[in-house]
């Protein structure tokens, strides 16, 4: 629970979310990857397929943008971001940073990660706001590289992301190159839900109206 700085903007609190509500938010994101828009493998503008599924709220995200509505899935519209979700949001700033600041997330990418899915190394850019990014994890264990703002490769630190544990990217982190190379099959709580997998759910500003 103690906040610990990686970078720049960049803290971790580990242990932030206590095993009943990460049971809440399994059960909220179980509802929402079955609609309005299922959650899926994204596929990439090239042809290439993710091996994370994904679902959002508030906003679709498509490879390179956000839209209201599912245009690369069923075309329907993405369920609305919960009131609850944007205090959760404020509730992480203050654990990160000490304050929440004028926060207000708008959308919600749910990840989910299978034992052989990853993420490659990528910046989140395609939000027209430089507001932090709240990312929460529930489920199996990952490895989580954190790397620089100007290239994919080195300098970057690892480090393991546990059930419950908060990270939060702003300032000079929030444009930073990040991924998640590996995750660590069999080492999640069945309390909180998930028998098997990661669940990351992250939140952001897209600064759209
Ligand atoms: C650093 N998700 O959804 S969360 C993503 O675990 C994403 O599913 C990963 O990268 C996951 O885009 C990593 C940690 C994270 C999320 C957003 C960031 C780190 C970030 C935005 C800026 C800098
Ligand atoms: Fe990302």
């Amino acid at each position: 629970m103690t906040p610990l700085e990686i970078a720049p903007g960049a803290v971790h609190v580990p242990g932030w979310l206590d095993m009943a509500e990460q049971r809440e938010l399994v059960a909220a994101c179980r509802e929402w990857a079955r609609g309005p828009v299922p959650i899926r493998h994204t596929v990439l503008p090239r042809g290439g397929v993710m091996s994370v599924q994904t679902v959002c709220v508030g906003w679709h995200w498509q490879p390179y943008r956000y839209t209201r509505t599912a245009g690369d899935v069923n075309g329907e519209r993405v369920a609305d971001f919960p009131g609850w979700m944007g205090d959760l949001g404020r509730r992480a700033l203050t654990a990160a940073y000490g304050e929440p600041g004028d926060y207000t997330p708008d959308t919600a990418l749910i990840n989910f990660y299978d034992g052989d899915a990853r993420m490659g190394m990528h910046q989140d850019k395609d939000e027209k706001s430089d507001a932090p990014v709240v990312s929460l994890s529930i489920g199996d264990s990952c490895l989580f590289r954190f790397g620089n703002t100007e290239t994919r490769s080195r300098p970057y630190t690892d480090l393991r992301l546990d059930s419950g544990d908060l990270f939060v990217f702003g300032g000079p982190s929030r444009f930073a190159f990040h991924g998640v190379p590996k995750v660590y099959p069999g080492t999640g709580n069945p309390e909180t839900g998930l028998s098997s997998g990661r669940l990351n759910i992250t939140m952001r500003v897209t600064g759209l109206t």
